[in-house]
């Protein structure tokens, strides 16, 4: 097998949700000396993005997503060591949650495995969070950043609601918030009173470095 078939093969398999498939050549690329980034970026992100534009289609629907999402999920288990693996000093706290009414995972886990790769100590929330719970994680860890992911455009709004709780429980002067998330972009980033945006992983650790580099020289 080539790297070009190891690529092709995994994006293929994780499109049909063939978990057991996506591990094996995960592995195989890894001994053939491929690196995370080129299974990462060249074949398990643009399969979902293809599972995404299928489910818009109505040629795919929530199974057939949920089982590739999986797929994708236990290549990022593999992966994850590789990528956070930079020897890097703590840099930060950084506590990362998914909205409330959102189940979707898999974007918020790459960031927070770039996040620990750049240094930062992440608290993962998981998904599904309420604004309470993001109040509890910074009454508890005192974290540096807040960062909120939402995938869906019904759930974007809980941004807002999150920051107005965080406001209202006299939290917000404490943190930095970042929001992202598939449908989010600046603008409706600045419009719901986050600190910063980021449209991917790689984008977010710069991000969030230069946001606590500003803070902490004011
Ligand atoms: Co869902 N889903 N889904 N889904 N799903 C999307 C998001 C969708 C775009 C598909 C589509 O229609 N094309 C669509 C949303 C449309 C919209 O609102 N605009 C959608 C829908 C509609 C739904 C349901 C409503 C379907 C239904 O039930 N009828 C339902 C909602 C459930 C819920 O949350 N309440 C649903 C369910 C699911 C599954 C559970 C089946 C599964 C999730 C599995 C999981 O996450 N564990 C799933 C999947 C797999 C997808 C797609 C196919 C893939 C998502 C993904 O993992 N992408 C997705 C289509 C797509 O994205 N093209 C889709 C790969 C990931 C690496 O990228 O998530 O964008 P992404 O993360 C990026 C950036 O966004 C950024 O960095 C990440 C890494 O680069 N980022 C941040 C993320 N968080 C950040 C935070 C930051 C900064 C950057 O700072 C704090």
């Amino acid at each position: 097998m080539t790297p070009d078939d190891i690529l092709k093969g995994l994006y293929e398999e994780t499109m049909v949700g063939n978990a057991p498939a996506v591990l094996e050549l995960t592995n195989q690329g890894l001994q053939m000396g491929m690196t995370p980034d080129d299974i990462l970026f060249e074949a398990l992100i643009p399969s979902l993005e293809e599972v995404g534009a299928r489910f818009e289609r109505g040629d795919y629907f929530v199974p057939e997503m949920l089982i590739a999402g999986k797929a994708m999920s236990g290549a990022l288990d593999i992966l994850r060591p590789l990528l956070a693996q930079t020897g890097a000093e703590t840099v930060g706290t950084f506590v990362m949650g998914t909205v409330k009414g959102d189940v979707h995972d898999i974007g918020k886990n790459l960031v927070n495995i770039m996040l620990e790769g750049a240094g930062f100590h992440v608290i993962d929330l998981g998904v599904q969070c309420p604004p309470e719970k993001f109040i509890a994680a910074i009454e508890e860890h005192k974290p540096d950043i807040v960062g909120m992911s939402a995938f869906l455009t019904t759930t974007m709004p809980m941004f807002k609601a999150n920051i107005n709780a965080i406001e209202k429980a006299g939290l917000r002067d404490q943190v930095i918030i970042m929001v992202g998330g598939a449908p989010v972009t600046q603008e409706y980033a600045t419009a719901c009173g986050a600190d910063g945006y980021a449209a991917d992983a790689a984008t977010a650790v710069r991000r969030a470095k230069e946001l606590l580099a500003a803070r902490r020289s004011a």
